[in-house]
């Protein structure tokens, strides 16, 4: 896709982009283009404060935002994702699940649930296409402010995501998550990486439309100032005990929740928009499954 400026942040952001044919990173500064010499991975392996010289120093020739195509913001990244932690996902939670205690405990417990997303290569980009399981009866897009970490915990920019979920995987049995979760078009992040000197995110506002044939099917508003984590301590947590050479994102969790009868099908168009971030903007396409099934070889006792 084109870079359309109208959909990106007006804050400096990097970008991802396919340009005569190399994919390179870039940075839009003041509506203008610039080529990088470094790629994401490069930026995120040093300090914060070296990024940022980084950027100011070798930062390449301008370029048309019409001559390149614009890819999701990830590369050796990983996705990882908070859950619970607003209220309304909590709530959400405790209505589909015969285990609501479980979401209760984790919503006001010390320790975070945090749980591994995507491999960056994986991520789905802005006008990129998101995925409904074919053996999932209820589907949901989960509109999250994305947080991006280097390789030492420090947090540099913010993005839009969308945590494609199958509520109905979940909601039979909480060990379920990993494959309510994660199957192939579940994360989509973008639609640039917004850098995080200049930005107060704290109290963005977050906007999802759901537009089928054409008609808005659902409308939803929330904030992050309902987040009931601070997003540098989630971040913090998810670096503890596991090293992260080229940093990554993480999904900080939902407090948009399409109600029933909602569910996300094919041709369903997700926007997404957060107060400084921009909007990223997603098809819903069904991924296909196999059939294939693991009953146990003797009946249960
Ligand atoms: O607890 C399961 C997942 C929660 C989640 O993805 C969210 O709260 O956004
Ligand atoms: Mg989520």
């Amino acid at each position: 896709m084109p870079v359309e400026l109208g959909d990106l942040s007006t804050e400096t952001s990097l970008l991802r982009v396919r340009h005569n044919g190399s994919v390179i990173a870039a940075m839009l500064q003041d509506g203008r283009l610039f080529t990088l010499d470094r790629n994401l991975d490069a930026l995120l392996s040093v300090s914060g404060i070296a990024m940022r010289q980084l950027l100011d120093q070798h930062r390449g020739p301008e370029i048309d935002p019409v001559e390149v195509d614009l890819l999701a913001p990830a590369e050796s990244q990983e996705v990882w994702a908070a859950g619970v932690t607003y209220l309304r996902s909590r709530d959400a939670r405790m209505e589909e699940s015969a285990d609501a205690d479980l979401y209760a405990k984790v919503y006001r417990a010390d320790r975070p649930e945090l749980f591994f997303k995507a491999n960056g290569w994986r991520v789905v980009g802005h006008r990129g296409s998101v995925g409904v399981r074919a053996d999932s009866a209820w589907n949901v897009p989960e509109p999250e402010l994305c947080v991006l970490s280097n390789s030492r915990g420090e947090v540099v920019a913010y993005s839009i995501g969308n945590d494609m979920s199958s509520r109905s995987i979940e909601g039979e049995n909480a060990l379920y998550l990993p494959q309510a979760k994660l199957y192939d078009g579940s994360c989509s992040i973008g639609p640039a990486a917004v850098t995080a000197w200049d930005l107060d995110v704290s109290s963005a506002r977050i906007e999802m439309r759901i537009d089928r044939d054409g008609r808005s099917v659902f409308e939803g508003r929330a904030t992050v100032a309902d987040l009931v984590r601070d997003p540098s301590a989630l971040v913090a947590v998810m670096h503890s005990s596991y090293t992260l050479p080229f940093g990554a994102w993480l999904m900080t969790g939902t407090s948009i929740v399409p109600p029933p009868p909602y569910t996300a099908t094919e041709g369903d168009v997700v926007s997404i928009t957060i107060e400084g971030l921009g909007k990223l903007i997603n098809h819903v396409i069904e991924v296909r499954h196999s059939g294939a099934s693991a009953r146990p070889l003797v009946p249960p006792r």
